[in-house]
């Protein structure tokens, strides 16, 4: 399969572009290995899309939500079989070590099955009349043609959260992957069709940002679902904000760990590798502050952190001892060491990796040293941008009231994390951090799939949508009240 050249996928026919190009994607512990040959799809592979999507709609919004639901669960069945040949090519699509790339095919059948579940739901509300005989149910219908715009660093997690919840509330999906991982969603749209998915409810079309551009300018698409930079949602919500259209998107993250004088350090040193340098800091939760309260053991705990960062396994995640895998590109790994650079100018103090990895098995990839800086300031672009990168910056606070606000010092809402023993201050930072996401001594990567989960951002990391949880419906359904008038006369609301 690797290395095949993969058509679009339209409504379940497989397609070549109109356009009769296509784009090369290669893995990034080994440019040398050809991922696949993808279409370059342009706006008449979405205009057929489209088409297709409008006449499937009409069929599937009808279809009763636990029929809908039986294609999610066998979804979830297919994808269990796969899991680890889905893993496999993740892991060589993207990079991330095979133990990671086994937990994002496990998110994928988690979502399935909580959404499948849903079929079941969908609860709407009832509410008592101010008149006699006279009812008021409030119930949540489908919107039409999903756009789903998805990133390239959990690309089978991350779109089965957005068509999930789509396809359950009976939309129909076209799903536009990064140009970066585009492999691992056509296995997802491949395998909603193996579950038996009606022609037309699913599509993908394989392209760069001139597509999802034209996704979110489409009139007939209802919905733009993005996972992205706080830039590209910008324009997208710029577009659909012209056009009343809705849109949900989940963006940036400047995350941080807070750390008391009383946390549990050994607890704390293994919330800080996983959270900052888990999926190689390429997580739009990934820990990039930590925000080390001034104690007598900071020293010797920094110490201890370079050991183990430098200690880290760092190779090709098909080999399972490795632990950290490359980056995702050679552009990206320029801007990632760019930004440890400028820091050190700015006066941050380099005292782990700052390198490329480029000698022996690593030298086909892109891999970058864990790093850490300290001395960093709150006011320094090290504090404040997102690296996405395997980048963490110290900054030492004297208080608990410092450590918060500086949590808060960022354009982004993501994931805060505190680690402490002290339940008060816990609570009181629940109350007090700025972000979709809270954890207490725990790192700020790893939501789940769930009914009390939501997924999502405060600030310039969202617009209030969120995902993975029962609160994604809000994205896909639209609300409408029914009054059921059984007097027999004319009831006047407000008067009678
Ligand atoms: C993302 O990086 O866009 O919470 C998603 C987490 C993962 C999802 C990350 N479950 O870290």
């Amino acid at each position: 399969m690797l290395g095949n050249s993969f058509l679009n996928n339209i409504g379940g026919e497989l397609k070549l572009s109109f356009s009769g190009e296509e784009f090369e994607k290669y893995n990034p512990a080994d440019q040398n290995q050809l991922i696949g040959k993808f279409q370059k799809s342009n706006i008449e592979d979405l205009e057929e899309a489209v088409k297709i999507a409008k006449i499937a709609f009409k069929t599937w919004k009808n279809t009763p939500a636990p029929q809908r639901a039986e294609i999610l669960y066998k979804a979830a069945e297919i994808t269990s079989a796969e899991k680890n040949k889905l893993a496999e090519i993740l892991t060589q699509e993207t990079g991330k070590p095979l133990i990671e790339a086994l937990g994002e095919i496990q998110e994928v059948i988690d979502t399935y099955l909580f959404f499948a579940g849903e079929g079941r739901r969908l609860y709407g509300m009832t509410g008592q009349s101010e008149l006699y005989n006279k009812s008021i149910i409030t119930i949540r219908q489908p919107i039409g043609i999903c756009g789903l715009i998805s990133a390239w660093n959990f690309p089978s997690a991350v779109p089965s959260w957005k068509i999930a919840p789509a396809l359950i509330s009976g939309n129909v999906i076209i799903l536009k992957p990064s140009e970066k991982a585009p492999l691992s969603g056509y296995l997802l749209i491949e395998n909603l069709y193996k579950a038996g998915l009606p022609k037309g409810c699913a599509s993908i079309i394989f392209g760069y940002g001139d597509l999802g551009q034209a996704m979110a300018e489409h009139d007939d698409i209802k919905v733009i679902s993005l996972t992205g930079s706080t830039t590209i949602g910008k324009k997208v919500s710029e577009i659909c904000g012209a056009k009343l259209k809705k849109c949900a998107l989940e963006l940036g993250g400047k995350n941080a760990i807070v750390a008391l004088e009383d946390a549990n350090q050994a607890l704390l040193l293994e919330g800080i590798l996983w959270g900052a340098f888990g999926t190689a800091g390429q997580r739009c939760t990934s820990t990039s502050r930590l925000i080390l309260q001034k104690s007598d053991w900071n020293k010797s705990f920094i110490e201890k952190l370079i050991k183990a960062a430098n200690n880290l396994k760092i190779g090709n995640g098909l080999n399972q001892v490795n632990q950290i895998g490359p980056l995702i590109s050679a552009e990206h790994r320029e801007k990632v060491n760019d930004f440890v650079s400028r820091a050190v100018k700015d006066g941050a103090k380099l005292i782990c990796g700052g390198q490329k990895l480029e000698s022996g098995d690593l030298k086909n990839g892109y891999f970058y040293a864990p790093t850490i800086l300290t001395d960093v300031k709150p006011e320094m672009e090290i504090a404040k941008q997102e690296v996405f990168g395997p980048v963490l910056s110290i900054i030492e606070v004297n208080s608990f009231e410092e450590a918060i606000e500086i949590a808060n010092n960022t354009d982004y809402g993501l994931s805060l994390a505190i680690y402490t023993q002290n339940i008060n201050l816990a609570m009181q930072s629940t109350n007090q951090l700025e972000a979709g996401l809270t954890y207490i001594n725990a790192p700020t990567i790893g939501a789940e799939c769930g009914g009390a989960s939501a997924f999502g951002g405060w600030k310039n990391t969202g617009n209030g949508s969120r995902e993975g949880g029962i609160l994604a419906l809000d994205t896909y359904t639209q609300y409408k009240t029914i009054y059921l008038d059984y007097s027999e006369k004319l009831q006047k609301a407000q008067i009678d």
